[in-house]
């Protein structure tokens, strides 16, 4: 029996090779440069564009169609690129842990690039407060994407604190005090917070593009 087991699996790694090493890898697919395009992206088998990926070990196809593009990604254990000056097509076998991930266009990184997160990230803390008299505040100025939670204390009944960014529109309320505390998903960009009452009480951080 132990005999025909072996000789089935020999007969199925002689005969699909590439399909024996790889069952078990989930597929991705990346796709830069088409038609010299200065388009981007990572999709997973379904072809749906790529947020958040569980940890583990994944094959991407990378389809690097165009001579002055290429696809760089990044993020904890690994970093691979296609060449600028080629088109290729390669096939990756990575193994993604939690983090935040980026790809990019070397060339063009300020326009052709995206990101995803992997696993469970801790949140990020932020503090902020309006009041008392005409204050407000927030800190940390500089943070990264992903989840995070917002402590707000609002100690003024003539100011509240709205906060607007990528994906985030919340604020305490003009005519209440008290201290809230908010859950957020940050995405790379800049975001800014403010009194509705009070214009010159305003202020804004920067939620950074993975390194
Ligand atoms: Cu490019």
């Amino acid at each position: 029996m132990t005999t025909r087991i072996a000789a089935g699996l020999l007969f199925a790694a002689l005969a699909f090779p590439s399909a024996a090493a790889q069952a078990d890898n989930a597929k991705l697919v990346a796709v830069v440069g088409t038609n010299d395009a200065f388009v981007i992206s990572l999709r997973d088998a379904s072809g749906n564009l790529v947020s958040h990926l569980d940890p583990g070990t994944y094959d991407i196809a990378v389809s690097d169609r165009s001579q002055m593009h290429n696809f760089h990604l990044k993020g904890p254990g690994v970093n691979n690129a296609t060449a600028i000056e080629t088109a290729e097509a390669v096939t990756w076998t990575v193994t993604l842990t939690d983090g935040r991930y980026s790809f990019v266009c070397d060339p063009h990184s300020t326009q052709m690039r995206g990101f995803f997160t992997v696993g469970t990230l801790p949140a990020t803390t932020i503090s902020a407060s309006v009041g008392p008299r005409k204050t407000i505040s927030l800190k940390p100025k500089t943070v990264d994407l992903g989840p995070a939670t917002i402590t707000v204390n609002d100690r003024t009944r003539k100011d509240n604190f709205h906060l607007t960014g990528p994906g985030v529109n919340r604020k305490t309320g003009v005519a209440t005090r008290g201290r809230v505390t908010w859950s957020v998903t940050l995405q790379p960009g800049r975001y800014t917070y403010r009194s509705d009452k009070s214009k010159k009480l305003r202020g804004g951080f920067t939620v950074r593009f993975p390194a």
